[in-house]
């Protein structure tokens, strides 16, 4: 029996177009950080090593301080480390592995997984690797691993991959797609007892023998991911598995759907973003859709902007998107314009409610306009 620690796509140095400065320097540590976590988690739970499969960096051009740091960070586990080369850092001749700001800093206990030899972690226990060469691979890579493997006798083996499984994959064209049905043959045989997988970042049990795990991302990375933020500590032997998660992750990916009608849609939108706890590491995407006037839609727009302060980002979910503006009555007569101003804004008006090409610009000088106004009066 043995109890390790299932990790992977730690995608350091990742970026994310839609983070501000302060946000992505946040969001980098918040990565990097997890190592550390991941080291306690190993610790507390009595695990015998970590396995991170693939993608530990979002890519091999990744800086010399992201290296640097994540070599730190792994320097506070007291366990063996092995590292898979994945899709996004594949074991090629540009390889950060073979970087010499990797080479130079990598402490002891932390492997590097180079090839399908069977790597022996203590008497009883191996770990079988199928690491990535290049990008693009033409066969499946954990199938090649496992037909070299004789059944294991008195060796419990954890075979170490990346990338995607062709029953969740809608990419038949594929070559390196993991074949589960392959995968389960080899757990049959006894050839390997758990599949640890990387790629996805969503925590997932694959097939139906309950020993092929993708761990998902520690961190989360997208709005897409299912249960990211966790790692999976793993109780294995020839005659059974058991996975358990563990919380790692610190941010979080909202989207959400609004309909915008009235003050009271305002007032909902205004309270769920206010109840979110921890707005620094939140990435929220909105979908406002409704009718607004302008007076409303001037305070939608003070809603956000306050947002844009607390929040480590606000996108806008545009796929659900639609808001439009009509002026109303009130939005005007508040004002209390007269003379030059009064009419002007009658004469918008007209544009605005029109089928014309600049319907649109009248429209967003009505808003402006009521935003100025509402300012002095
Ligand atoms: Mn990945």
């Amino acid at each position: 029996m043995v109890r390790f620690l299932h990790t992977s796509d730690w995608q350091l140095g990742m970026t994310r177009h839609f983070l501000d400065e302060e946000a992505q320097a946040l969001f980098t540590r918040a990565r990097c950080e997890a190592i550390r976590e991941i080291g306690r988690h190993a610790a507390a739970e009595d695990c015998e090593f970590v396995v991170v499969c693939g993608d530990v960096f979002e890519t091999n051009q990744v800086d010399r301080r992201s290296v640097a740091r994540a070599l730190e960070a792994l320097g506070t586990i007291s366990i063996p480390v092995y590292l898979l080369p994945g899709n996004h850092d594949p074991l090629d001749p540009a390889s950060v592995f073979r970087s010499p700001a990797f080479e130079e800093r990598r402490p002891p206990h932390v492997h590097v997984i180079e090839d399908t030899q069977p790597i022996e972690v203590r008497p009883g226990v191996e770990l079988v690797g199928a690491p990535w060469a290049s990008k693009r691979p033409l066969h499946d890579l954990v199938a090649a691993a496992c037909a070299e493997l004789e059944p294991a006798r008195d060796v419990t083996r954890i075979c170490v991959g990346h990338g995607a499984v062709d029953r969740l994959s809608p990419d038949r064209e594929n070559p390196a797609l993991i074949r589960v049905e392959a995968a389960e043959e080899a757990l049959r045989q006894g050839r390997i007892h758990y599949l640890a997988l990387g790629d996805r970042h969503s925590l997932t049990r694959v097939g139906e023998t309950g020993r092929i795990w993708y761990a998902g991302t520690p961190e989360p990375t997208d709005y897409d991911e299912e249960a990211p933020g966790n790692v999976l500590v793993v109780e294995a032997s020839e005659t059974g598995v058991t996975v358990t998660p563990q919380r790692t992750g610190t941010w979080r990916f909202l989207r959400q759907a609004f309909e915008l009608n009235d003050d009271n849609d305002l007032d909902a939108l205004g309270s769920w973003l206010e109840a979110l706890e921890d707005k620094q590491r939140t990435i929220v995407k909105l979908g406002l859709a409704g009718t607004l006037t302008l007076r409303q839609s001037t305070r939608l727009e003070g809603q956000l902007e306050d947002a844009h302060d607390l929040f480590a980002a606000v996108e806008r979910w545009d796929r659900v998107s639609e808001l439009v503006v009509i002026p109303d009555d009130t939005d005007f007569s508040d004002l209390k314009l007269a003379g030059f101003a009064r009419t002007t804004v009658e004469h918008l008006r007209g544009v605005a409610g029109s089928e014309t090409d600049e319907a649109g610009v009248a429209r967003d000088a009505l808003g402006l306009l009521v935003r100025l106004a509402g300012r002095t009066s």
